[in-house]
């Protein structure tokens, strides 16, 4: 299937409708066609790569340089900016990109001539260019990368077909109001954030940026502007509630749900919810989704707390057989990972997208969420992969063996935790230098020195152990 480019088309259809703020500047879809059509030009000539990488924050030069990106037929790889530079680096090589656009404030030094700010790219000057006509469905749109129990990131394939059905199957649950408002201030480099973008243009659907998460902020933006939902993690969700429950201030009436995914939520947080008049519905989906796959509606959302949801309309699910792992089947499903065809293989079962989480449904046919059939801990939304933190550790000097485990945490859901076996070093010493190495939420904040590590017969870590001794 091929669609007409979704911008020119929204062009079309709602040129002087609300495209996009962020608070201070807006676009309808006439402006922002004219817009992207110059930034177009500024970036034309730049790359012959069919990928160009993405770092930046959520504001109106991204969403526009990724729109200009698209509509020159670029792949977007999208860049989580709180990824320590060797981890950058190996997702640019990765996607062999010769140019990684930067916000301006999330340049680095280390950064070499493949990274160009956005001012310098858009001070060169413009090139006449022909936007893309037409959007094919199987046209890689976007890229992004999550880890996984090899510890080697592979960057998820996101096609034009699977943003469209993800789009579709969420408007089928959750509908479409008339001047509909999505915040996003989930980052647009998780597909949380990106999947708004392109519902936006999907919809013809004004999209509100915010850069950064705060509280108060989100609170006052939901208090004046005509926000309809807004996406968040669970992390997200706890702040806005006691925000609310210290300001016991009421969101504008246009405000219709919190669209909740990305980790697991406590029955106690969905209740004092609910008690605050602060409208949850929960869902779930993932990267190779691209996004929500399973979702309450906002009718079933108040009955239903705890469940993720029912299979939205184009989506099939089922249990595999005793280890109860949700398997799944939908037209937003990933073509595989970048250059790594086996690993996704291994992922498939007679068609079925094996997802490594853990589920039941109850007898209404609402599925809940359990747990991870691998290690795999989630902290504010991030999800974070033992091994991968493990690597970077077994390689510092005084490490003999590491084993990092996920333990429950008020603030983040979960943090890691590590048990080291090695010379005893100062906890800030560690942190700093996982700080060179990795993210800064994947740092383990706590350390644990041990004379060896608990391992079954066959010498493998029995992590379940380690847990065991941090809930004593
Ligand atoms: C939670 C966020 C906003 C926290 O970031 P914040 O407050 O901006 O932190 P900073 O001020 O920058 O830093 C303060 C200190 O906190 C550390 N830190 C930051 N983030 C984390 C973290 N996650 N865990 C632990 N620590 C963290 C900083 O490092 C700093 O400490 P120092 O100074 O030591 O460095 C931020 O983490 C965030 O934006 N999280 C959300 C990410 C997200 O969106 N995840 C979802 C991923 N999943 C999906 O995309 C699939 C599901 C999905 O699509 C979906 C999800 C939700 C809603 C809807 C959908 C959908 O289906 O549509
Ligand atoms: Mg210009
Ligand atoms: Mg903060």
């Amino acid at each position: 299937m091929e669609t007409q480019n979704w911008l020119i088309k929204q062009a079309q259809l709602n040129p002087d409708r609300l495209a996009v703020s962020d608070g201070q500047t807006s676009h309808t879809f006439a402006q922002l066609l004219t817009v992207v059509k110059a930034d177009a030009a500024h970036l034309a000539g730049l790359t012959t790569q069919a990928r160009v990488g993405l770092l930046g924050k959520n504001n109106l030069l991204t969403y526009r340089l990724a729109l200009a990106l698209l509509s020159m037929g670029k792949t977007i790889v999208w860049l989580n900016w709180r990824l320590a530079s060797p981890e950058l680096a190996f997702q640019v090589a990765d996607s062999e990109l010769d140019l990684v656009l930067v916000d301006d404030a999330l340049m680095r030094a280390e950064f070499d001539q493949r990274y160009q700010t956005y001012t310098t790219v858009l001070a060169r000057p413009g090139q006449a260019v022909e936007l893309q006509a037409t959007f094919a469905s199987e046209a890689i749109a976007s890229i992004m990368y999550t880890s996984g129990t090899t510890g080697q990131p592979k960057g998820v394939l996101q096609t034009f077909g699977n943003h469209f059905a993800s789009a579709v199957a969420s408007s089928l649950n959750l509908g479409l109001v008339a001047n509909e408002q999505w915040l996003c201030v989930t980052p647009l480099f998780h597909i949380s954030g990106f999947s708004i973008v392109m519902r936006g243009l999907v919809y013809g659907m004004a999209v509100r940026l915010m850069a950064r998460f705060d509280p108060v902020a989100v609170e006052a933006v939901l208090c004046t502007e005509p926000i309809t939902i807004l996406s968040a993690v669970p992390y997200m969700l706890k702040q806005l509630l006691q925000q609310r429950q210290r300001t016991h201030r009421a969101y504008q009436p246009a405000f219709r749900l919190v669209l909740l995914g990305g980790g697991t939520i406590d029955q106690a947080t969905l209740a004092a919810c609910q008690a605050a008049h602060l409208p949850v519905v929960q869902c779930y989906g993932m990267t190779e989704t691209c996004s929500q796959i399973i979702a309450l509606s906002a009718r079933d959302a108040s009955q239903q707390l705890g469940a993720v949801g029912k299979p939205l309309f184009t989506t099939q699910v089922k249990l595999m057989p005793t280890t109860h792992e949700i398997a799944i089947k939908t037209p937003a499903l990933t073509p595989g990972y970048l250059k790594q065809p086996a690993k996704f293989a291994a992922k498939m079962v007679d068609g079925w997208y094996l997802t490594g989480d853990i589920g039941h449904f109850n007898a209404a046919g609402f599925l809940y969420v359990d747990g991870r059939k691998d290690e795999m801990i989630i902290s504010g939304g991030e999800n974070i992969f033992p091994q991968e933190v493990e690597q970077v550790y077994a390689a510092m000097p005084g490490i003999e063996a590491v084993a990092v485990v996920g333990q429950a945490d008020a603030t983040w859901g979960q943090r890691p935790v590590a048990f080291i076996v090695g010379q005893a070093q100062p906890a800030q010493k560690l942190i700093d230098y996982g700080y060179a190495h990795l993210a800064h939420y994947k740092v383990p904040k706590e350390y644990h020195f041990v004379a060896a590590l608990p391992k079954n017969a066959s010498g493998k870590v029995q992590r379940f152990k380690l847990r065991q001794q941090l809930a004593k």
